[in-house]
């Protein structure tokens, strides 16, 4: 599915459920601010990739939205900017806006140089995010290299929301990056969870403080701070020597997995089989 209808039918539907937000800057694919992109969407940007009333589900990543006719936002190697989120239900929020958060939950940012193939995670926001009343702040790493190829280059948001529905919400910006380096930044992957293609459920730690909808307190302070460290000095992702590996039995694929060098085979539910997705293990048909 590479466009995403919307079933104008539920319109009015949507417009109570999807009170979610939308990252705003960086201008994702398909937001309804963005002068570059070929399709606005105005009901289902705000919905998580599984679907909802009204809105199919997407496909990952990013949500299958198309490229935008030219880069949208440019970001520079170190620069530090603070990622905003907006609500088209609520354009003027104020403390009592209902922003469907959900209890806020984990939200990572990362950036994509091959479309959404594999990830550098370089941000990371735990229990209160989204949150449209506040910043996140992010910081480009120092040493990433230029990406400057139409629809290879993104910028991403996404959240795995803490309380309601087991759920992953994804926006993609297409994202000039201008660097210095040439040496590509280590591969981090972001949270993959609560999406068929993607075995793992959960629910991570939220705010509890608040209603889910209301206003939260905002960026927790250690976060801000680890994600302003130098990335360079950052210690690179732990991989076990032996990393988890799928095995192509032809009768009947395992993988196996290795948990603090104990070895265990495991086998995908039902008639699902194992596919390799660089460390990870993906269950598919
Ligand atoms: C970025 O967001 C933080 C946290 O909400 C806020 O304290 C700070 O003033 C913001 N910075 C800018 C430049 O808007
Ligand atoms: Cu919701």
């Amino acid at each position: 599915m590479k466009f995403l209808s919307s079933l104008f039918l539920l319109a009015s539907l949507i417009y109570s459920v999807s009170a979610h937000t939308t990252m705003s800057y960086p201008l994702p694919r398909s937001h309804i601010f963005n002068p570059n992109t070929p399709f606005k969407d105005y009901t289902c940007l705000t919905s998580p990739l599984n679907g909802g009333v009204g809105c199919l589900p997407k496909p990952f990543p990013c949500g299958g939205y198309p490229v935008d006719t030219k880069f949208s936002t440019i970001l520079i190697a170190g620069q530090k900017f603070n990622v905003t989120f907006y609500n088209p239900a609520a354009p003027n929020p104020d403390s009592s806006t209902d922003q469907a958060r959900h209890n806020g939950g984990l939200c990572e940012f990362a950036l994509s140089y091959n479309g959404g193939i594999t990830w550098t995670k370089i941000a990371t926001y735990h229990k209160t995010c989204p949150d449209v009343l506040f910043g996140w702040t992010v910081k480009i790493p120092e040493n990433a290299p230029t990406c400057d190829t139409l629809g290879q280059c993104l910028f991403s948001w996404s959240w795995i929301n803490a309380a309601g529905n087991l759920e992953f919400y994804q926006n993609c910006a297409d994202v000039k990056i201008i660097g210095k380096s040439i040496t590509p930044l280590p591969e981090i992957d972001i949270t993959k969870a609560n999406l068929p293609e993607f075995e793992d459920a959960f629910f991570p730690e939220g705010d509890p403080s608040n209603t889910g909808n209301a206003k939260g307190s905002g960026p927790l302070a250690k976060d801000i701070t680890e994600n302003l460290k130098p990335f360079s000095t950052k210690p690179e992702p732990e991989y076990a020597p032996e990393t988890t590996k799928c095995v192509k039995d032809k009768k009947s694929p395992y993988y196996i997995v290795y948990n603090n060098g104990k070895k265990t085979t495991l086998k995908c539910k039902g008639t699902k089989v194992c596919h390799q997705r660089h460390n990870n293990i993906v269950c598919k048909k």
